[in-house]
C-alpha cells in the first residue's frame, strides 16, 4: 500500500481511539502532530515519537500552531456522542461543523489535503440497504446534522477552492483501544459486559443490524485516502456485512466464554434498524477491500479487553 512519506502530518483526535491507530501507522515514516483536547482522548493512547499538542481545535492560536506547514491532515477530533449531540446540540454545531470549517480555512492556507471523517449518521434512517453514496439523507440527530454539513462543505471546498478533500463515512468502528463507555460503540460495551460477567443489555428486541468495521481496515481507508487522485468524494467505509445486535450479543457471550446474561431492554429513542455500507464506490475508486471479518476483529478487540 503506497503509505505517505516524509510528510507533516495533523491528525486531530490523535489521542482518540481512530486517531491514535492512524498517528501509529504514520509516525514512523512522517512527522506527525496530534491536537487533541484529551475530553475523550487518553495521553497513553498518543504514540511515541508523535508531537502532542494539547489544546482545542476551536482555539485560533492553538489551531494556527498545529497547522502550520503540514501537508496532509486527518480531522478526526469530533464530540462523538450521537445523544450528546442531542442534549446539546449548539456544542455539537460549534465543535463538530464550525470548528472543522476553520480547519477547512487553516487548510487552504496551507494547501493541506484533509481527509475528513464523516459519518454513516448522514443517512439517517435509510430508505433500502446497502446504502449507496448518493442515498438520500436525512439524519435523526444533531450529530448526523453536523456530519453532513462538513460532508458537503469538503467536497465544495474542493470545487470552490480547489482544497484537495476526501469524506470518509465510517460505518460502525469497533477495534482494540475503542474504550467502553455510556456513548461508546456497542462492541466495546458487550466486551466489557462479558468478560466482567455482568448482564449483556441488547436494546429493543435485537433484530436491528449494523456494518461494523475494524480499526485496521479503517485505517487503511484513510490511507488510500491520503494519496489518492480521487479528491473532492465521500466514500462509505463499512464492509457490506451485517449482523444482528442479537447475534452480536451471542457470539461475544460465546466467545469470551462468559457467564453473563443477554438481556433486554427498552429500544432506543431514534434507534437506526439496518444499516449496511455500499463499499464498491471506495472499491473500484481507491481500492479498498476489508481484510478482517468480524470474527478476527471480535477476537482481537475481546484480547484487548481482557489485557486491560
Ligand atoms: C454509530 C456511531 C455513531 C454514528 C453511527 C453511524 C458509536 C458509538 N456511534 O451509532 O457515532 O457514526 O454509528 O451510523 O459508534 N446497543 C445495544 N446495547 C448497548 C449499546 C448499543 O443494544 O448497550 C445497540 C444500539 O441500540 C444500536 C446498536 O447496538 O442498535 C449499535 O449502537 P452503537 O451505539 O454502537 O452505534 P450506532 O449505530 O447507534
Amino acid at each position: 500500500m503506497s503509505q505517505p512519506i516524509n510528510r507533516t502530518i495533523l491528525i486531530t483526535g490523535g489521542a482518540g481511539f481512530i486517531g491514535s491507530h492512524l498517528a501509529t501507522e504514520l509516525v514512523e515514516a512522517n512527522d506527525v502532530r496530534v491536537l487533541d483536547n484529551l475530553t475523550s482522548g487518553e495521553r497513553a493512547k498518543v504514540p511515541e515519537g508523535t508531537t502532542l499538542i494539547e489544546g482545542d481545535l476551536r482555539d485560533e492560536d492553538t489551531l494556527e500552531r498545529a497547522t502550520e506547514d503540514v501537508d496532509l491532515i486527518f480531522h478526526e477530533a469530533a464530540l462523538v456522542s450521537v445523544q450528546g449531540s442531542v442534549e446539546a446540540p449548539l456544542t455539537s454545531h460549534d465543535i463538530n461543523a464550525t470548528a472543522t470549517l476553520e480547519l477547512f480555512e487553516a487548510a487552504r492556507r496551507e494547501d493541506a489535503r484533509v481527509v475528513l471523517a464523516s459519518s454513516a449518521a448522514i443517512y439517517g434512517h435509510p430508505e433500502q440497504v446497502p446504502i449507496e453514496e448518493s442515498d438520500s439523507k436525512t439524519p435523526a440527530s444533531p450529530y448526523g446534522i453536523d456530519k453532513l454539513a462538513i460532508d458537503h462543505y469538503a467536497r465544495r471546498y474542493n470545487d470552490l477552492y480547489d482544497l484537495e478533500t476526501v469524506a470518509l463515512r465510517y460505518f460502525n468502528a469497533y477495534g482494540p483501544g475503542q474504550t467502553a463507555g455510556d456513548y461508546s460503540g456497542v462492541i466495546s460495551i458487550f466486551c466489557d459486559q462479558a468478560i466482567n460477567d455482568e448482564s449483556i443489555t441488547v436494546h429493543g428486541d435485537g433484530g436491528q443490524t449494523r456494518d461494523f468495521v475494524f480499526i485496521d481496515d479503517i485505517v487503511k481507508a484513510n490511507i488510500k485516502a491520503a494519496t489518492t487522485d480521487y479528491v473532492g468524494m465521500a466514500y462509505n467505509v463499512g464492509t457490506g456485512q451485517t449482523v444482528t445486535i442479537q447475534e452480536l450479543a451471542e457470539t461475544i457471550v460465546e466467545v469470551t466464554d462468559s457467564a453473563s446474561e443477554i438481556t433486554h431492554t427498552e429500544g432506543r429513542d431514534g434507534d437506526i434498524r439496518h444499516s449496511e455500507a455500499d463499499i464498491s464506490a471506495i472499491q473500484s475508486d481507491l481500492g479498498y477491500e476489508p481484510t478482517v471479518s468480524l470474527s478476527e476483529g471480535l477476537e482481537q478487540t475481546i484480547d484487548w479487553y481482557r489485557q486491560q
